[in-house]
């Protein structure tokens, strides 16, 4: 056991602080940086996803206790507001009673049967009457699976082998899809994942994004051997990227004609930007759609769904084969369900809009009065602070601003109590539990800190 020392000591994240002159925001990492120690000697990097690990902004990841509406606790019993909300899926926040009391009631009764049951069939119909181009719907137990389904059903349907993606879209760590991926491999510098055969990222195209016209010119010279274009409709993989007007349309057109399937992997942006998704906001429906994080409510339930002829091509109803143990799990389905119930009962989405936006314009203004050089992007409730002088519209300009002064706008953050997605390249969240009084204090830290950087 470390012997404990009671002299003040430097934080790794440059703070000194000792046990009695603690700013009353500034968060003490001890126990942290002592459970990282163990964690690291039992999984690797001590953490079971990479961009917790802290790699892209430095400093000491946060062992979290607890969370609570906007809040989360670490071990050390510092407080945060949380920005994360887990990557997007607490869109009610931490804890919130109709979820937990939903999940509490639904694992009393069992936890998993590996039959199945009628909250499967509640949710799913939740499912089809939010998101019209969903006909029919298979739960699995993360977004992963559901994109490497989508992919798999896009490829049966159409007999052909090769997937479009767009550089910095992250969907997931299947082989296929791990080609020049956003999110964690974008932000740690290996576009591609090593273990992935050569062959396999063959059959894979990375297109820019939000470029139409390059889009159009590989589509239609490689128009027979596209099984499917598959797109973030907002990217929250690169920070947050919106889609140019048209850009949608024009993949919609481009999948129509060249008898690919479009496939929008709405895993962030599904019950986040619209009740019915990217598709509702922008108008454009996909022929297979990708879902996770909000859909299960905080548990580990993830969905592809679509147009019937193609979703029947699954087993037990077709060849294509797909499986889970956990997969529709009763208690994820109860947290779904309320979640979904909720958010179609209370509409919060033009709060979550009218919040998010007070949030952006007192970002941008305490990056303006700290003579910051500065662009945010926001859609909805995600929203990402860039440090640049010019717009971030694809991969090249996001992974082209200034991480290092993330890096340091982040830990600055998280020494005043605000918990920001510790990446660049990630995006941050709202939830129904933020009120004006957080908004305020993130723009108050966001001021302070962007003075000192
Ligand atoms: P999961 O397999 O992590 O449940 O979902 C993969 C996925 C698929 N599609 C999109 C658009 C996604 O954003 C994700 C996962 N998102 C990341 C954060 N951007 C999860 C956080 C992490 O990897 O630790």
């Amino acid at each position: 056991m470390a012997q404990r020392r009671v002299s003040p000591r430097p934080t790794t994240d440059g703070a000194r602080m000792s046990a009695h002159a603690r700013r009353p925001s500034a968060a003490s990492a001890g126990r942290s940086r002592r459970l990282l120690v163990r964690a690291r000697r039992l999984m690797p990097g001590g953490v079971n996803s990479p961009v917790r690990a802290f790699g892209a902004v430095g400093g000491t990841p946060r062992f979290i206790a607890r969370g609570a509406g906007p809040h989360l606790w670490d071990v050390d019993g510092n407080r945060y507001l949380d920005l994360v909300c887990s990557w997007g899926a607490l869109i009610l926040g931490h804890g919130h009673p109709e979820v937990v009391e939903a999940a509490c009631r639904a694992v009393r009764l069992g936890s998993t049967f590996g039959a199945p049951t009628q909250a499967e069939v509640e949710l799913a119909a939740e499912i089809v009457a939010a998101v019209p181009s969903i006909e029919s719907v298979r739960f699995v137990s993360s977004g992963t699976e559901a994109v490497m389904t989508a992919v798999r059903l896009a490829r049966a349907f159409t007999g052909r082998a090769t997937i479009a993606k767009f550089e910095g879209g992250y969907h997931g760590h299947a082989d296929g899809l791990l080609v020049r991926a956003g999110s964690g491999a974008a932000a740690l510098g290996t576009p591609d994942s090593a273990g992935i055969p050569p062959a396999c990222a063959a059959d894979t195209l990375v297109l820019p994004y939000n470029d139409l016209p390059r889009a159009r010119e590989v589509l239609t010279a490689r128009a027979e051997e596209i099984a499917c274009v598959i797109v973030e409709p907002v990217a929250g993989n690169m920070g947050v990227v919106p889609p140019q007007p048209g850009f949608l349309e024009g993949l919609r057109a481009l999948a129509e004609r060249s008898g690919a399937l479009l496939i929008f992997d709405e895993v962030i942006t599904g019950f986040r930007v619209a009740y019915g998704g990217a598709q509702e906001r922008y108008g454009v429906s996909a022929d297979l759609t990708t879902l996770g994080k909000i859909v299960g409510g905080g548990f580990p339930l993830a969905a592809v769904g679509g147009r019937r002829e193609v979703m029947d091509l699954l087993a037990p109803t077709g060849p294509v084969y797909q499986a889970g143990t956990l997969s529709g799990n009763p208690v994820a389905c109860a947290a779904g369900l309320a979640t979904l119930r909720l958010l179609k009962r209370e509409n919060p989405y033009p709060a979550l809009e009218a919040s998010a936006d007070r949030l952006a314009r007192g970002l941008r203004e305490a990056a303006a009065r700290a003579g910051v050089p500065h662009t945010l992007n926001r859609v909805g409730s995600m929203l990402a602070l860039f440090f640049a002088d010019r717009w971030v519209t694809d991969c090249q300009s996001a992974e082209a601003t200034d991480r290092a002064r993330y890096a340091a706008f982040f830990r600055g953050m998280l020494a005043r109590g605000v918990y920001l997605p510790p990446s660049q390249l990630e995006a941050a969240f709202l939830s129904t539990a933020h009120e004006d009084e957080h908004v305020g204090l993130v723009c108050e830290a966001a001021e302070a800190v962007l003075r000192a950087l």
